[in-house]
């Protein structure tokens, strides 16, 4: 290229550049989310934060797009993702797809019984329906019938053009998780979204049992609400995350647009006992457990932000330590 020819190029060149920044931006031509959590500051013991929002495009919040939602530690590692639809209708011809999460022993075999405190796998199958390969970042979270995550495995792999890849992941369940119904969700990333990552698909969900080793009994399991220009997703904190700020990171992916958002939520100090968070350890505290005393996870007046022993049932553990307290202030 000689000189002439360079300095022509150029010119062109920035006269493109003027001609496309000076164009209308912003929201009315793009894609954006929106987020809220129901509360910015939360006690710490068991609480569920429930996540919502909103997708928008050409400034209206629309049906149809996929929302992931990644919560990270106050230290920045990642407790868990889920990835929950706006409205029903999300069937876009996504590049990659789950086709199935199935609770399996370790050598694939179906399963869907496991013991607390004790592993569980879930053999899951992504479909790369396009021809050029894929890179994708598989994430596995496993909750109890609270929505209180247990676990969480990740897979980052090349899936080859029209071609399924199968992984078997192992979770492992803690000794204090509630038993009955639990759900393992299955989300498909492009990448974590700390870097910008969103869903490629819809994500997909498996129910299975968790039993404490005995029998184990009915119990429904939790539902979050679809439908209309909302998303939401619920979880419990888990009654051992540690007190400070957590991150709430939304990657979004509407018909082709990405786009991210950023909140954050506080868990508080509380003295294991005030079961209305009002300083005190008093009557109806006590009147509350006493109340609720000997239900099961899954129960109907099931609170599990009262099993301050977590094991999946109110028991003289949790009454003795309210009861204990009584008269307490702080
Ligand atoms: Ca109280
Ligand atoms: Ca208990």
């Amino acid at each position: 290229m000689n000189l002439k020819h360079f300095e022509k190029m150029a010119t062109i060149s920035l006269a493109i550049v003027l001609v496309f920044t000076s164009l209308p931006r912003g929201p009315t031509y793009d894609a954006y989310v929106v987020v809220y959590t129901d509360k910015s500051q939360y006690p710490y013991f068991r609480q569920p934060v429930h996540v919502t929002g909103q997708v928008y495009y050409q400034s209206q919040a629309v049906e149809g797009g996929i929302v992931a939602v990644q919560i990270d530690y106050p230290n920045k590692t990642t407790a868990l993702v889920r990835t929950v639809p706006v409205g029903l209708n999300v069937t876009f011809g996504y590049e990659l797809e789950i086709l199935s999460v199935i609770p399996c022993d370790q050598n694939g075999n179906p399963k869907s019984t496991f013991t607390r405190d004790g592993t569980a796998h879930f053999n899951v199958t992504v479909r790369n329906n396009r021809i050029t390969p894929r890179e994708a970042l598989m994430v596995v979270t496993v909750c109890d019938i609270d929505s209180t995550p247990l676990d969480k495995v990740s897979v980052q792999a090349t899936i080859a053009p029209e071609s399924n890849l199968g992984f078997i992941a192992e979770t492992t369940l803690p000794a204090w998780c509630s038993t009955g119904t639990g759900k393992a969700h299955v989300s498909v990333l492009t990448g974590w979204l700390s870097l910008n990552g969103y869903p490629y698909c819809p994500g997909k969900s498996a129910n299975f049992t968790i039993t404490s080793g005995g029998v184990p009994y009915n119990s429904t399991a939790y539902s979050e609400p679809i439908g209309g220009t909302e998303y939401n997703m619920t979880f419990r904190l888990s009654p051992f995350w540690p007190l400070g700020t957590y991150d709430v990171r939304i990657g979004a992916f509407y018909k082709g647009f990405s786009c991210f958002r950023n909140t954050t939520f506080t868990t508080l100090t509380q003295e294991l006992g005030d079961l209305d968070f009002d300083r005190d350890i008093d009557l109806f505290d006590a009147v509350t457990i006493l109340g609720i005393y000997g239900m099961r996870s899954g129960e109907r007046f099931w609170d599990p932000a009262a099993d301050f022993y977590p094991n999946g049932k109110i028991d003289l553990y949790d009454a003795v330590l309210v009861l204990g307290k009584y008269g307490k202030k702080y």
